[in-house]
């Protein structure tokens, strides 16, 4: 029988197997031994199961936060996807409903069984598709970020983007927290930024997309996505998690909405950052946003502004490209207060098959927005011909003045 294996880390006074159990039988068939047996029967293939629990060492740390001291342990149960339908409603429902008010558990991962696997999209391009759209193959991506643009208009747009893209970048996105409003108008922004980057197209031959921010009421976003695919949109950035995961998972699997998705992290730090309870952030940042289909998920690097903690960024990188899986591969795009001298870090530890991104970084350079994409291009091409920045520095007048204001974190061996 298809099964979920939800994997937790819990935490107990007494006993972690009765905790466990009680999770099991909760988030299933509720209270059911004292039921007559007929009942019993009908009832035991719908009941979640118990696989493991392994008891882990205390820690002072949770003893401190919970302020007791408690038994933690590694828990899974395999919950019977009889149970509930084939969307991630249901199943973050199942797994991680109630059970989330807790407090005192974190959910770290699910296993799907093949089957489940098939009811779900993945991305509609993923990175191969992506990498042929803008004929780019052998080196990390460049995205640059608008800035600033609140209360600006759509000259000061075009502007700001034309300077991004003559820095050589590969991707342009909204500021995530730039929404629908009378001077840079969603369909408006969408019309303008094409006409400059094809005006760049003709003068450099670089091709540049733009990721124009989806945003709006849930009911209205499919009209408006379809909109911006008829008016030649490149990309749409999505701040998935203040809509849920489903809704982007509606967004591609509409057939008419033939454009890569790119995710945005905002809001998910509601969610992932205690280490006690919340879901992990390589579950929810990485599996379940590549289920359901973006084609680009945004996270904090480990290095940046909003660090996250590395093992938990290289996770989600490792889920969105995981190629056992059967989806399409995501780009990861560990993200934000990255400028060119982070790059040997990013590249050392995100590889090829990802995207550098930046906003402050590219347009805080002193030359600018487009001396900034030409420092981070340098700096790429530097981390992958095994050259140390301050070398390629030597040769590259916009990557040493980055260095310059920001400094550069060389990797050794
Ligand atoms: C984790 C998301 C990063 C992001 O969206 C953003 O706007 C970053 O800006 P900078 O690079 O930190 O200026």
């Amino acid at each position: 029988m298809s099964q979920v294996i939800a994997t937790y880390l819990i935490h107990d006074e007494k006993d972690l197997e009765k905790k466990a159990e009680g999770i099991a039988l909760g988030l299933t068939v509720g209270s059911w031994t004292d039921l007559p047996l007929l009942e019993q029967e009908q009832l035991r293939k719908h009941k979640g199961v118990v696989v493991s629990v392994q008891e882990l060492e205390e820690s002072e740390r949770a003893n401190r936060y919970f302020g007791k001291r408690l038994k933690r342990g590694i828990v899974r149960i395999a919950y019977p996807s009889l149970n509930f339908s084939a969307d991630i409603p249901a199943l973050l429902t199942t797994v991680f409903g109630k059970l989330s008010l807790d407090g005192e558990v974190r959910l770290l991962d699910l296993t799907f069984s093949d089957e489940w696997k098939r009811k779900f999209p993945g991305p509609r391009f993923g990175i191969d598709e992506i990498r042929k759209k803008l004929d780019v193959y052998e080196r990390p991506l460049l995205m640059s970020i608008f800035k600033g643009m609140i209360g600006r208009d759509l000259t000061y747009l075009s502007e700001q983007l034309k300077q991004q893209a003559l820095g050589g970048v590969d991707l342009v996105k909204d500021d995530e927290i730039l929404f629908e409003n009378e001077l840079t108008p969603f369909e408006k922004r969408i019309t303008a930024g094409k006409a400059v980057l094809n005006e760049v197209y003709e003068k450099t031959g670089k091709r540049t997309l733009y990721a124009v921010n989806l945003t709006g009421k849930t009911f209205e976003l499919k009209e408006k996505a379809k909109r911006a695919v008829e008016l030649g949109a490149d990309v749409l950035l999505f701040n998935v998690f203040a809509y849920g995961l489903d809704v982007l998972q509606g967004l591609r699997e509409d057939d008419e909405i033939t454009i890569p998705i790119m995710a945005h992290p905002a809001f998910s730090g509601a969610l992932t950052p205690s280490e006690f309870y919340g879901i992990k952030a390589s579950l929810l940042l990485g599996k379940l946003l590549r289920l359901v289909g973006a084609d680009f998920v945004l996270f904090p690097s480990p290095y940046g502004s909003v660090a996250l903690d590395k093992e938990e960024a290289l996770g989600i990188a490792a889920e969105l490209t995981n190629d056992k899986e059967p989806f399409k591969r995501s780009f990861p795009v560990p993200s934000a207060g990255i400028h060119p001298g982070l790059v040997p870090l990013l590249f050392r530890d995100f590889g090829i098959d990802s995207i550098v991104n930046a906003g402050g970084g590219i347009h805080g350079h002193p030359d600018g927005a487009t001396g900034g994409g030409r420092a981070f291009r340098a700096a790429i091409d530097a981390a992958l011909a095994g050259k140390s920045l301050h070398e390629a520095a030597r040769e590259n007048e916009a990557l040493r003045k980055a260095i310059d204001l920001w400094g550069a974190v060389e990797v050794t061996s």
